[in-house]
């Protein structure tokens, strides 16, 4: 096939795998904005290259004229949890879409692979705007823990050096390390509680800090240098104390501070004088 009839068959793809990761993104975003844990750890995508289309293709005996209906990775979306317990929540996320037709789940956790492979896979139709009207494409949303991606990747670059054939002493190694993945997941997952705990008092704490700065740097504007100097010690010497609850209180004390120039009709946000 020529090379521009490649490139428009493979467009509509490129632009699924732009919209799902934005989307998926954009729900990280929304849980992390409202402090709140969220399944979602990372989100990558990709199109299938040329080359892996043709190996595929080759593989698994395909026409082109059924290309798009037989391969149905073309377009995929990789969503990285951090723990097996946040698999079916982004399972139930993606079901519950109305912008996403489910086609095809495959549990590769439950019914782990020979190779020793774990992921759960999602087939979706999924309708993309194009110049030439809309078109509804299939794409394989990929979800899987950190520590599955790991060995996968790892994996995925071994059957590329030994063209799918790997020796019997590394495909061992691979097993084994398959089984200690397993492990690796389950011991996280029973301290999941103490991690998130630590995470989002993090997160909080980063927030706190970033809010003082902000309410800091306003204040320049408005108050007097001696002030700002001292409420900057204070900032250094609670923050250097490392205890949230004394963060909090001087979070609060500054929005006071900040609220005496509001009632003093100055917009302490905007800096401007109204
Ligand atoms: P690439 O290079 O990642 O794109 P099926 O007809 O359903 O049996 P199919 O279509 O290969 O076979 O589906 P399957 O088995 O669900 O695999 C789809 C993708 O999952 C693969 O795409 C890989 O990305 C990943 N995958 C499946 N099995 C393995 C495995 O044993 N090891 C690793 N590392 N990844 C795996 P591609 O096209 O094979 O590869």
């Amino acid at each position: 096939m020529e090379i521009h009839i490649w490139r428009d068959l493979l467009d509509p793809y490129d632009l699924a795998v732009q919209e799902l990761t934005a989307k998926f993104e954009h729900l990280r975003y929304e849980y992390k904005s409202r402090g709140l844990y969220c399944p979602i750890e990372q989100v990558t995508g990709r199109v299938k290259t040329i080359s892996s289309i043709l190996d595929k293709m080759q593989k698994k005996q395909l026409d082109i004229t059924d290309l798009e209906e037989r391969m149905e990775d073309i377009a995929g979306v990789r969503i990285i949890c951090q723990f097996v317990e946040d698999i079916p929540k982004v399972v139930h996320m993606i079901r519950e879409r109305r912008d996403m037709e489910i086609v095809l789940e495959k549990d590769y956790i439950e019914h782990m692979k020979e190779s020793g492979y774990r992921s759960y896979h999602i087939i979706i139709r999924y309708e993309v705007q194009t110049m030439n009207g809309p078109k509804s494409i299939q794409a394989e949303i990929q979800i899987r823990t950190m520590g599955m991606n790991l060995w996968s990747t790892i994996e995925h670059s071994l059957q590329y050096k030994y063209k799918h054939n790997i020796p019997d002493h590394i495909r061992e190694k691979l097993l084994k390390s398959a089984d200690a993945i397993v492990l690796l997941d389950r011991e996280m997952s029973a301290v999941r509680d103490e991690i998130m705990d630590a995470q989002n008092s993090m997160q909080h704490q980063a927030n706190l800090i970033s809010e003082i700065l902000n309410n800091i740097q306003n204040l320049y504007r408005l108050a007097n240098q001696r002030e700002i100097s001292k409420i900057q010690e204070e900032f250094y010497e609670v923050y250097r104390e490392n205890d949230l609850e004394k963060l909090e209180r001087f979070h609060r004390q500054l929005d006071i501070i900040a609220e005496g120039y509001r009632a003093q009709g100055i917009e302490f946000n905007s800096g401007e004088v109204t």
